[in-house]
């Protein structure tokens, strides 16, 4: 029996949307559409830098002017067009689109060998691709994801299911007996041969709509075989295994399925697990109620255990290390404001408001963390001991990388409030971003906040165009530029549709 090949409706898909992409209405005020055409120009900054000095490498090196390969992205080449490429279009950037838009039709290849990580593949490539293909509907970006999701199947051939965080891309040269094509390995450094939280945790945004768009249910957990539904599987061996006081560490063994180091954080090495249940639960027009389940008991745990308040009145998350807290938040655990305000909004009464104060205090303590160091940017991880208040104490913690989650969250709290104070602060991070990481040709990592003559660390990285400029931007954008309504940001800031599911066709 022939089947008829599968095609997405895409038409269809747009009819369901309901604002435009690009948002309907204007008429605001003078000075909020003058901050954003300032955004608009950084933007256009870091990619004609990027264009003109890197274009094909991985990131720009904008004190050097050249390019970065990196290890990340085993073999495949310029993140920085994949993860631009959404944000010029929203920006209407329209030439600069179209130079993208070319690299990837005559340049970018994916016949390529070498060990990417499974993770960053996977929300920089798959989800930019993704994202640029539901925004304008050119086939191209279609084609590129799905050739690339196929290659990172076989990550997941492990006893449990659970992936893998290495994979090797590569079906061509020469295979050996230690990197053989399609096999997985664990990172180096994760506790004995351990697949990560966040790694594992963040790929089902991403896989559902490979799913959708191909016909192919072997992405997503529509098949009824566990072996080859990759993320339904994963939901399964952690819905079964037991947490410690509810919580959810950060190691787990893809062999045996059960933890490996009772190490638990909103941070670094977990974030984005907790952020892609609430975003599907979303993303699934509030069907996948086992997505919301596990989010809602995952955040109790949270409150109950980690969430603390500081000798000065500070709110903070801290991370659990086999039961002892360790007073320190990383700038990455600054999303969960944006998270928090997010899945509150779905609850009700009681709930609704704890949960809205809490991400509100949240944000404003990441915000702190800014307006206490000397550059108004804030530091890579701060702490709550020995006196410190959300400062870092660490010479090693003291960088600034170009980082979006701060300014991911102020972008949900007003978005969600309309509190002006939320467009202040990230005014405050633009004018900090021009006067400390700005330079000659592109936009640079600081190694030090709390000097105001920082070092540079040479490297405009991807997702400062991706997520950093595009959640400022939209900070100051009406709310029915890619609204919340129709779209889920996957961790890298790139746009999914939300499956509506009470459309007419
Ligand atoms: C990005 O690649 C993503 O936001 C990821 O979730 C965390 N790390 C960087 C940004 O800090």
């Amino acid at each position: 029996e022939t089947r008829a090949p599968f095609r997405f409706d895409y038409e269809r898909f747009r009819r369901s949307l309901r604002h435009p992409v690009r948002g309907g209405r204007s008429g605001e005020d003078p000075e909020t559409r003058a901050r954003r055409m300032k955004i608009k120009e950084m933007m256009k900054f870091a990619w004609d830098n990027y264009k003109q000095y890197a274009l094909g490498k991985n990131e720009l090196r904008p004190l050097t002017k050249n390019g970065h390969i990196g290890n990340m992205f085993g073999g495949l080449r310029g993140a920085t067009v994949i993860d631009a490429l959404d944000t010029l279009y929203i920006m209407e950037l329209e030439e600069e689109f179209q130079e993208a838009k070319q690299w990837v039709e005559k340049s970018f290849d994916l016949n390529v060998n070498g060990e990417a990580s499974l993770f960053e593949v996977n929300i920089r490539y798959i989800g930019g691709l993704l994202a640029t293909y539901y925004l304008t509907g050119e086939e191209v970006f279609k084609s590129k994801a799905l050739e690339l999701g196929e290659k990172l199947l076989p990550a997941f051939n492990t006893p449990t299911g659970i992936p893998r965080g290495v994979i090797n891309l590569g079906r061509q040269g020469t295979a050996s007996a230690a990197f053989p094509f399609g096999m997985s390995w664990s990172w180096g450094w994760a506790s004995a041969g351990s697949s990560i939280l966040a790694e594992f945790g963040t790929l089902h945004l991403e896989f559902l709509h490979l799913s959708e768009l191909s016909g192919n249910p072997v992405f997503a957990e529509k098949a009824s075989e566990p072996s080859l539904a990759p993320v339904g599987n994963i939901r399964r061996v952690l819905s079964r295994v037991e947490k410690p006081q509810g919580l959810y560490p950060n190691f787990l063994s893809p062999v045996t399925g059960s933890w490996v180091q009772h190490h638990v954080s909103i941070g670094g090495l977990g974030d984005s697990f907790y952020e892609y249940l609430i975003k599907s639960w979303l993303m699934s027009d509030k069907k996948d109620s086992e997505a919301k389940k596990m989010y809602d008991d995952a955040l109790e745990a949270i409150e109950k255990h980690l969430v603390k308040k500081s000798a000065g009145g500070l709110t903070y998350i801290a991370e659990w290390r086999g039961g002892i807290l360790d007073h320190k938040m990383g700038h990455l655990a600054c999303f969960s404001g944006g998270m928090i305000a997010l899945g509150a909004q779905h609850s009700a009464g009681d709930r609704r408001q704890r949960h809205m104060e809490l991400a509100a205090e949240i944000t404003s303590t990441c915000h702190e963390s800014y307006t206490r160091s000397d550059t108004k940017l804030g530091p890579e991880a701060f702490r709550f001991d020995a006196g410190s208040e959300a400062t870092a104490t660490r010479l090693s913690e003291r960088y600034y990388i170009l980082r979006p989650e701060v300014v991911e969250s102020y972008m949900y709290l007003w978005r969600l409030t309309h509190q002006p104070k939320y467009r202040h602060w990230g005014w405050e991070v633009v004018q900090a971003l021009e006067k400390y990481c700005r330079v000659e040709a592109g936009f640079s990592g600081i190694r030090d906040v709390y000097t105001t003559t920082p070092t540079h660390d040479n490297m405009q990285q991807s997702f400062f165009l991706a997520e950093t400029l595009k959640y400022l931007y939209l900070l100051f954008c009406e709310d029915d530029v890619l609204s919340l309504e129709d779209w889920v940001f996957n961790t890298e800031a790139h746009p999914l549709p939300v499956n509506h599911t009470d459309l007419k066709a």
